[in-house]
């Protein structure tokens, strides 16, 4: 068994959890923040069986797009005057990131 765990943004996540149940995958949704944007983006955990992670993928990739997101340099310019001046720069944020992990004990209690 494998623990898929997928980094999507938000506005793609009606959709993808839709199709996923659709499909009788079993999903749980974490409300997280990425870390350099420190915006809030959502993390999926579906436990499957080994020869479904394939198909668990391909439905993210058909319900996930990239965006071009601004954000301001997390290290700001500092003139010689000690005046910080932070300047905008674009990220290309997903698709989605995925993590595929083996599962060592699955049990329902
Ligand atoms: P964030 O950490 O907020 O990153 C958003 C986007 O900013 C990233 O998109 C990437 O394009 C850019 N970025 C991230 N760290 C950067 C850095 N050190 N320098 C320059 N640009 C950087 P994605 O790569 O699509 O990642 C989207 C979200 O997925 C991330 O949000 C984070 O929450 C998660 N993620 C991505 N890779 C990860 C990893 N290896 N481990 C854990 N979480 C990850």
């Amino acid at each position: 068994m494998k623990l898929v765990i997928a980094i999507v943004n938000d506005e793609d996540v009606h959709s993808l959890l839709d199709e996923l149940t659709t499909h009788k995958f079993r999903v749980t949704k974490l409300a997280t923040t990425g870390g350099f944007l420190k915006s809030g983006n959502t993390t999926l955990l579906v436990g499957v069986e080994d020869e479904e992670v394939d198909k668990v993928i391909e439905i993210i990739k058909d319900n996930c797009e990239s965006r071009e997101q601004i954000t301001t340099s997390p290290t700001p310019v500092s003139g010689a005057t000690g005046v910080f001046i932070p300047f905008p720069i674009e990220v290309k944020v997903g698709g989605a990131t995925v993590f595929v992990v083996d599962v060592e004990k699955y049990v329902k209690l």
